[in-house]
């Protein structure tokens, strides 16, 4: 079964939006299977951004990042990864449609609330960067095959 990472940021903390943000992907009919809220080390940052190590923003969004704490999850089920990437919307606020995460709450590029794997390849990168094997929890909610 496919899995994602995502990581409601700082922003999303400090604006009281963690409840929201976990309910849109819940009444998706997605599956969590692992939670924690931590706040970032330096080097976890600078890892998990390693792609955009070269790019302008790059300083100040790892600053960001472990500046306050951010909940980092792992969601599974089927075609999570780009389902997800939809229901955060775009990275651009004025790009991202309202009825996405973003495009309700965010205004900022650099203040876009969550974090969403980007592939099934990036999400198992990343699963494997923020949570240990012994913090992820194999289940399935007890619905009929049919009902997510
Ligand atoms: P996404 O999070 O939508 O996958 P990426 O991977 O292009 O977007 O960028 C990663 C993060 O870098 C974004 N979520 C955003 O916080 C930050 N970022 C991207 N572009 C900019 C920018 N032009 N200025 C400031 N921060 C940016």
């Amino acid at each position: 079964m496919e899995r994602t990472f995502l990581a409601i940021k700082p922003d999303g903390v400090q604006r009281g939006l963690v409840g929201e943000i976990i309910r849109r992907f819940e009444t998706k009919g997605f599956t969590l299977v692992g939670l924690k809220f931590l706040k970032v080390s330096r080097e976890l940052a600078q890892q998990h951004y390693d792609v955009h190590r070269e790019r302008p923003f790059f300083t100040g969004l790892v600053e960001f990042i472990i500046s306050s704490p951010v909940v980092a999850m792992v969601w599974e089920g089927d075609g999570v990864v780009a389902s997800a990437r939809k229901i955060i919307g775009a990275t651009n606020p004025l790009t991202s449609e309202p009825g996405t995460i973003r495009g309700d709450f965010g205004i900022n590029i650099g203040r876009n609330l969550i974090h969403g794997s980007d592939a099934p390849e990036t999400a198992q990168k990343e699963i494997a960067l923020w949570f240990k094997d012994e913090e992820l929890v194999n289940w399935q909610p007890h619905l009929t095959p049919w009902l997510h």
